[in-house]
């Protein structure tokens, strides 16, 4: 028999029933996603033409500025969701303040927040490398029809109820769980439409693959060093396969479908680490849970732990189970 090839359109609306607490609001936040992952995907796409056609900071044929991608990418994902009056308020990577959003009919009547990095790993851009955009949705804490408030972002990452990427890889794909699973959908450049290629995606238990800076080594914690060496060692299954693109999408994507571990670890020069909890971590810690992987800041879950600051940063360790509890026993018997 054929297999039908459900496109993501179809897929939501298919599932919107599924949600917890579903009015559709969710289905219209992920279809407005959808939407700005498109005009995001073709304005990466053309990036290596930006010399030829003029570089960030000139002034464009039309008169306008010449943006840089990852503004570029802020600003559609922002407009998108603001101009579809379906989040209450936006935190982003590249906005020092969250955005409160009070559309005009229902006055703050939305009950979702977004999180997101609208283009993470963006200093890969220059060399041709991919990168992606990580997003996470929480309800609002604070009562329906009153600005959203700090606290309505500040809130533990296993209160999410959606959360995922699009990787601008050799293919375009989005990849995101509404807490029942994590699908991924492939993007036919040619007619604009996402298809569903990875159903229920996992996480092998075992992997072996290790994904961290290297570079960094000598500053890293005596537990990670240590890890590091095991994975090096010749022994059992071991040495495993070192692989790092430097663009946690696309080493969070590889991981999960071959088996993997991804580290970055807080080190002498950076004591909490670089990725940031809220819009890089809790997302990807959702999703490797849901994929059944793991994720931990070498001690406690990440999805545990109570944010402070919207853009504190966190170390990482996220990936197939049992590369994750293994790296916590090094950590922790240092
Ligand atoms: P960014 O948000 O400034 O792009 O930084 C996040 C990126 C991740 O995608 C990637 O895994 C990491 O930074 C690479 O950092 P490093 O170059 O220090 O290894
Ligand atoms: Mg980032």
């Amino acid at each position: 028999m054929t297999k039908r090839h459900q496109t993501l359109g179809e897929y939501i609306i298919e599932n919107q029933n599924s949600f917890k607490y579903s009015s559709g609001e969710l289905s219209k936040l992920i279809n407005a996603l959808r939407l700005a992952a498109k005009v995001v995907n073709h304005e990466v796409n053309k990036a290596g033409l930006v010399d030829i056609l003029g570089a960030a900071g000139e002034v464009n044929i039309q008169g306008e500025n010449q943006q840089k991608l990852d503004v570029m990418a802020n600003n559609i994902f922002i407009q998108t969701l603001r101009n579809r009056e379906i989040v209450c308020g936006i935190a982003s990577e590249e906005e020092d303040d969250y955005i409160s959003i009070n559309s005009h009919d229902d006055n703050h009547q939305n009950k979702y927040v977004v999180l997101i990095d609208p283009l993470d790993g963006s200093s890969n851009i220059d060399v041709n490398v991919s990168v992606g955009t990580i997003f996470s949705v929480y309800r609002r804490i604070t009562p329906i029809g009153t600005p959203v408030q700090m606290e309505d972002f500040l809130q533990p990452g296993r209160n999410q109820v959606a959360a995922g990427y699009i990787v601008y890889g050799t293919s375009t794909m989005i990849v995101y769980t509404t807490g029942d699973g994590v699908n991924g959908f492939t993007l036919n450049p040619a007619i604009g439409t996402f298809y569903l290629s990875n159903p229920n995606m996992q996480f092998p238990e075992n992997g072996k693959i290790y994904s961290v800076n290297e570079g960094n080594y000598i500053h890293f914690p005596q537990g990670v060093k240590d890890y590091i060496k095991y994975c090096q060692k010749e022994e059992e299954d071991r040495p495993y396969t070192s692989r790092y693109i430097g663009s946690l999408v696309s080493d969070f994507h590889r991981n999960m479908i071959k088996g993997g571990i991804y580290m970055y670890p807080k080190s002498s020069k950076a004591e909490e680490g670089k990725l940031r909890l809220l819009y890089e971590c809790n997302p990807m810690a959702f999703l490797a849970e849901q994929a059944g992987g793991k994720a931990s800041n070498g001690y406690q879950r990440i999805l545990d732990l109570q944010p402070t600051e919207l853009h504190q940063r966190v170390p990482f360790f996220c990936g197939s189970k049992n590369m994750v509890t293994k790296v916590e026993e090094f950590i922790q018997n240092a």
